[in-house]
């Protein structure tokens, strides 16, 4: 059985990415700030075999100390899913808040370097991983009042294609996956709650489901180790890019 560790695995693509590998056969161990969402699910994927670890990704030693908790059954992770992170703000650089901007960079890269420094050497040891990064397409496009956001996830394709690159000659693989519009509660937490606002951005279109991310997750993952998938977009049908989104009124 393969243990894959799949950070904010508390609410939407994450958590999606969790019951698909469950279901796949993997043994979890998931992670995020609030202990209940990951309780709760935890209840819900039984009987598979589940580890919950509690810890904000921007602190490292915490992220550090969090994988070395692990109890020996959960130890030798395969694979590592970088999903947590977030959106906060949507505005004009010269009125941005830098506090959100702390909080992207802070969650979005510093967090994902987090995680991996604090999983590598298990995969180092083994000389066998894959390591998949949750990109989006504003990290391939920039939009307007996306600035610093979109430079997180650009940051994360740019830190993909050097982990690819430095990680091969460990046997250690590397997957960017990178989706359009899905509704979860990223737009909640980018517009601090206010719900109509939040409900706004998928308003007119489908958009995709967290579950249509993970399975893309799921498929990239169970790949042989003859094969590595690189680089992937998910995209809503109704979406072209980023905000080239058709609505219906
Ligand atoms: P959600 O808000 O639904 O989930 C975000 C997850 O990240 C939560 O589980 C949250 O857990 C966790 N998280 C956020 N910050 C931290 C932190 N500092 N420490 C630990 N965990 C944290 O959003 P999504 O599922 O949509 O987002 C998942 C990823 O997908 C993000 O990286 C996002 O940028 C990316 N993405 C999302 C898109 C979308 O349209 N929804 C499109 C493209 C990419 P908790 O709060 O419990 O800590
Ligand atoms: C989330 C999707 O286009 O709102 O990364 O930035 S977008």
């Amino acid at each position: 059985m393969k243990t894959a560790l799949i950070t904010g695995a508390s609410s939407g693509i994450g958590r999606a990415t969790a019951v698909a590998l469950a279901r796949a056969g993997f043994r979890l161990v998931l992670t995020g700030r609030r202990r209940e969402r990951l309780q709760e699910l935890a209840a819900a994927l039984a009987p598979a075999p589940v580890h919950l670890l509690v810890f904000d990704v921007r602190d490292r030693e915490a992220a550090v100390a969090a994988v070395l908790s692990l109890p020996a059954e959960f130890r030798e992770i395969d694979v590592l899913v970088n999903n947590a992170g977030n959106a906060h703000g949507l505005a004009p650089i010269q009125d941005g808040d830098p506090q959100d901007w702390d909080l992207m960079l802070d969650s979005n890269v510093r967090g994902l370097l987090n995680v991996t420094h604090a999983v590598l050497p298990v995969m180092r040891e083994r000389r066998s991983g894959f390591i998949v990064n949750i990109g989006s397409i504003a990290g391939h496009e920039a939009y307007a009042n996306g600035n610093v956001y979109c430079a997180s996830k650009a940051a994360v394709a740019s830190l993909s294609k050097g982990m690819r690159l430095d990680l091969i000659s460990l046997g250690i693989r590397v997957a960017e996956v990178n989706p359009g519009a899905v509704e979860t509660e990223f737009s909640q937490v980018r517009f601090k709650g206010d719900e109509e606002r939040a409900a706004k951005v998928y308003q007119g279109f489908e958009p995709l489901r967290p579950e249509d991310v993970a399975e893309v997750i799921e498929f990239i993952v169970t790949r042989p180790p003859h094969v590595t998938i690189s680089e992937v977009t998910v995209l809503a049908g109704a979406q072209a890019a980023a905000t080239t989104i058709v609505r219906q009124p």
